[in-house]
C-alpha cells in the first residue's frame, strides 16, 4: 500500500486537513479554535513541524533564545493542595523547607540575565517578607533582572493579607520586580479547576491579574500544564483565551507548554509521549499568532526532546536554571543545570544561532 500524499507549497501532507489550514498561515490569517483542535489531533508530525518552524522563522529566523538564569523556590509549603503538583508540602512534613534570604542571595551569581522565583503559598510568610526579598536581591544584584509571583502567589497575597493586585505588584515594582512568569494557569477550563486545583486562582482571576501587570508596564509569560486529564479541545480553549489576552495587552513575552511530571502524583500513568511535545509547541506557535516566543523547556521535556522542540516552532529554551525544584520534585529526568556553554552547544547541534538574552529578550550575545 502506498501513502497518500499532498503537496502545498513545499510541505507533503500526509494529513489532507492540514493543507487548507497551512494556506491560511502562509497568508498570515488566524486560525480558528475548529483548526487548532484538528492540529491537535492530526498525527502528521512532520507538516505540523514545519508549519510551525516556518511560522518561528518569521519571527526570530535562525535564532535561539536562552538566559543564564537561576530558579529561586524560596519554600515549598503551601496552603494549596493541586493534585498534580509532588512539590508542596504541609507545614512539619520532614521535606518541607524555607530558604533564608542570605542562602537566596549566595546562590545568584551577579552575570545573570534573571532570577525566577516562584513559591509556595505560605501560610504565615508576610507580603513584607517577599517585599524585603525582591528588594534586597535588587540591592545585591541592580543589574540581575528579578522575574517573579504567578498570579496565583499575586492573588494568594490578597486573600491571605488582603493586599489587592494592584498595590503588591506596584509594590513588587518598586522594590525591584521587572516581569512575572507564566504559572499558574494551569489550563484554564472550569472542569480541571474543580477536578484538579479546587481553590487555586481561576481563569478570569488569572488574566485579571496579568492585564494588572501589563498595564503598569509589567511584562509577563504564560503557561499550560498539559498531559494529564484535560481535552485537546480545552488545551485549544487554553491557548484562545491567552491569544485575547495578548490582543488587548500585548503584555506576554512568552509561552511555555508545561509538560505535566507524573513523579507520585499519577494523575495518568505516564508523562506525554515526545510527539504529543512537539506538537503541543508547533500548535502554540501557530495558534499564538501574537506572542513572540514560544520555549522548549528542557527542564520537564528532556534535552533531546527540548532539542527537537527548536525544528516545530520554539525559539527559547529557558536558561540554565540552576536549582529548579517544581519538575524535580516530580522527578523530572534531566540534569538539575545546564551550563551556559553546554547551552549554546545544544541549540547550535540543532542548525540554530544560540543568543544569550535576558528576562526582557534584550540581547546580550549572539554565538553565531
Ligand atoms: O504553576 C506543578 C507547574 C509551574 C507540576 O514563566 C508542574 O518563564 C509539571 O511556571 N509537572 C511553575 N508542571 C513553573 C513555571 C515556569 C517554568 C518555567 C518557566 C516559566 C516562565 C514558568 O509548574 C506551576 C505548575 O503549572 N507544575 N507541578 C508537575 N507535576
Amino acid at each position: 500500500m502506498t501513502l497518500q500524499t499532498l503537496e502545498a507549497n513545499g510541505i507533503q501532507f500526509i494529513d489532507p486537513a492540514l493543507a487548507p489550514i497551512w494556506e491560511k498561515v502562509e497568508a498570515g490569517e488566524r486560525l480558528s479554535f475548529d483548526e487548532g483542535v484538528i492540529m491537535l489531533q492530526s498525527t502528521d508530525f512532520p507538516a505540523l513541524g514545519k508549519m510551525g518552524d516556518y511560522k518561528k522563522r518569521l519571527v526570530s529566523g535562525d535564532k535561539v533564545y536562552f538566559v543564564l538564569n537561576r530558579h529561586i523556590n524560596p519554600t515549598n509549603i503551601c496552603v494549596l493542595s493541586c493534585s498534580f503538583c509532588d512539590f508542596a508540602k504541609k507545614p512539619g512534613d520532614p521535606d518541607a523547607y524555607e530558604l533564608g534570604t542570605q542562602e537566596i542571595l549566595d546562590s545568584i551569581d551577579p552575570e545573570m540575565g534573571e532570577v525566577h522565583i516562584v513559591g509556595g503559598h505560605h501560610p504565615d510568610w508576610t507580603f513584607e517578607h517577599y517585599e524585603e526579598l525582591v528588594k534586597d536581591i535588587h540591592a545585591a544584584y541592580p543589574n540581575v533582572n528579578i522575574k517573579g509571583f504567578t498570579a496565583s502567589e499575586i492573588d494568594y497575597f490578597h486573600r491571605r493579607w488582603k493586599i489587592e493586585p494592584e498595590e503588591s505588584l506596584a509594590r513588587l515594582k518598586e522594590a525591584g520586580l521587572r516581569s512575572m512568569p507564566g504559572g499558574g494557569a494551569e489550563v484554564f477550563s472550569e472542569r480541571i479547576h474543580r477536578e484538579l486545583l479546587p481553590g487555586k486562582a481561576n481563569a478570569d482571576r488569572w488574566a485579571q491579574i496579568h492585564r494588572t501587570a501589563h498595564a503598569m508596564g509589567i511584562k509577563s509569560n504564560a503557561t499550560i500544564l498539559y498531559g494529564h486529564i484535560e481535552t485537546m479541545e480545552e488545551r485549544i480553549d487554553h491557548l484562545v483565551r491567552l491569544r485575547e489576552i495578548q490582543d488587548d495587552t500585548n503584555g506576554f513575552l512568552a509561552f511555555i507548554p508545561l509538560e505535566y511530571q507524573v513523579g507520585s502524583t499519577l494523575l495518568v500513568p505516564r508523562h506525554a509521549p515526545p510527539m504529543d511535545d512537539l506538537k503541543m509547541i508547533a500548535v502554540a506557535r501557530l495558534m499564538l499568532d501574537n506572542v513572540a516566543h514560544i520555549k522548549s523547556y528542557w527542564v520537564m521535556l528532556g534535552e533531546a526532546t527540548a532539542a527537537l522542540g527548536l525544528h516545530f516552532g520554539a525559539d527559547d529554551m529557558d536558561g540554565t536554571i540552576g536549582k529548579e525544584r517544581i519538575a524535580h520534585a516530580a522527578q523530572a529526568a534531566s540534569p538539575a543545570g545546564l551550563a551556559r556553554g553546554r547551552m549554546a552547544r545544544l541549540i547550535k547541534t540543532t542548525g540554530r544561532v544560540p543568543v544569550e538574552r535576558d528576562a526582557l529578550y534584550n540581547e546580550l550575545k549572539v554565538y553565531s
